[in-house]
């Protein structure tokens, strides 16, 4: 794989190889985007959910929003990568976050960018500042917030008002990625990683994260790219068996669109070689976390050659809780 980029990084072929993966993916209907009832449940003019992978709303008259369901059977992986919400489907997002099981929200873009709103500010800034979302019947309240340089992770509470329950959740927000641009660093971007999967957000017994940016494709698909090429690299006997192209057209069955620049491309390979050295050879996550220090510095960690460690296998069934059947 790392030879591989280098030969593209040497011959100049990024350009291509994204104009080739844009030609080869399949398209497939969106109807249901484009009934004029939804026109103004959709961000962008040119990004749809695909019908066959969208994901419903269960409880609500119109059960449109633009959100698709992107599985990758092998890793064992489900994501729901979705619009930045409008200020009018705020309520909807939350009622989706809620009916999926959903145990993590990741929001890769800030709120204004370039000096325009490219996402409605969803959840609430201040742990005294509850909100709350009438048309679909939850409050949602800040728990905790902690800083790092390139993100914020915080802790929210989500509040049914009509049963009455209570559910926490995770907010990882990465809030120095440019739309249509790339992290600073692979490292940066691999310790945010990391805590997400720390928190076992990404993990099967829940229901599918939410992955978020404006459109929900460009980062939204690099940040689901890298996530799964690692946990393919982790389940294979053969690492270097997984192809990420194959692996990027297989996602973009699920939603269009996904990785927006032949940069965003580049980027997930570089993150991809350089996750897979911390992965493979089954450091902690407190030592993952040292990727950032020593990648950053330049330093080429000194790891010792990798042996895959055999990774458990998760269980394909989650275990009795409040959310017993989360849309499969
Ligand atoms: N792909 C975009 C287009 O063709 O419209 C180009 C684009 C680039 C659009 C940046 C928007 C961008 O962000 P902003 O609207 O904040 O300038
Ligand atoms: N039509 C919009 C544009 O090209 O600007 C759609 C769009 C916006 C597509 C943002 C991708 C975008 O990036 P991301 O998916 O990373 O938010
Ligand atoms: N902002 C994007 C554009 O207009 O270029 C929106 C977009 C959506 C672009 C899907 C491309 C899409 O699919 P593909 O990358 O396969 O051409």
């Amino acid at each position: 794989m790392e030879q591989e980029f280098e030969d593209i990084d040497s011959s100049g072929r990024w350009q291509n190889l994204y104009n080739e993966i844009r030609t080869q993916a399949s398209e497939y209907p969106y109807k249901v985007a484009k009934l004029p009832a939804n026109r103004n449940l959709n961000r962008y003019r040119d990004v749809s959910p695909y019908d066959h992978s969208r994901v419903k709303l269960e409880n609500s008259e119109n059960d449109y929003i633009n959100a698709s369901l992107v599985m990758v059977q092998e890793a064992q992986r489900a994501y729901i990568l979705s619009q930045g919400p409008l200020r009018n489907t705020c309520g909807h997002f939350w009622l989706m976050i809620w009916e999926q099981c959903t145990k993590a929200v990741i929001m890769l873009n800030r709120v204004i960018e370039k000096g325009s709103e490219k996402c409605a500010q969803y959840w609430p800034t201040g742990e005294e500042m509850q909100m709350s979302f009438t048309d679909t019947g939850f409050v949602v309240r800040l728990l905790s917030e902690e800083d790092q340089s390139h993100y914020t992770i915080r802790e929210l509470e989500l509040q049914n008002t009509k049963t009455g329950e209570r559910r926490e959740l995770y907010h990882f927000h990465y809030t120095t990625w440019p739309d249509f641009g790339v992290p600073e660093s692979p490292a940066s971007f691999l310790s945010f990683l990391f805590n997400v999967r720390e928190s076992g957000s990404l993990d099967p017994e829940h229901g599918p994260s939410v992955v978020h940016c404006s459109a929900g494709i460009g980062r939204s698909g690099t940040f689901a790219l890298v996530d799964t090429c690692l946990v393919l690299m982790g389940k294979r006997t053969d690492p270097s068996s997984v192809d990420i192209q194959k692996v990027l057209l297989g996602m973009r069955d699920y939603r269009m669109g996904l990785i927006q620049t032949p940069d965003q491309l580049r980027f997930s390979y570089m993150a991809i070689i350089e996750g897979a050295k911390f992965i493979l050879t089954g450091y902690s996550v407190a030592q993952q976390n040292k990727a950032e220090v020593l990648l950053t510095d330049d330093l080429e960690p000194d790891l010792p050659p990798p042996p895959p460690p055999p990774r458990p296998h998760l269980n394909d069934s989650r275990p009795n809780g409040p959310c017993l059947e989360p849309q499969a």
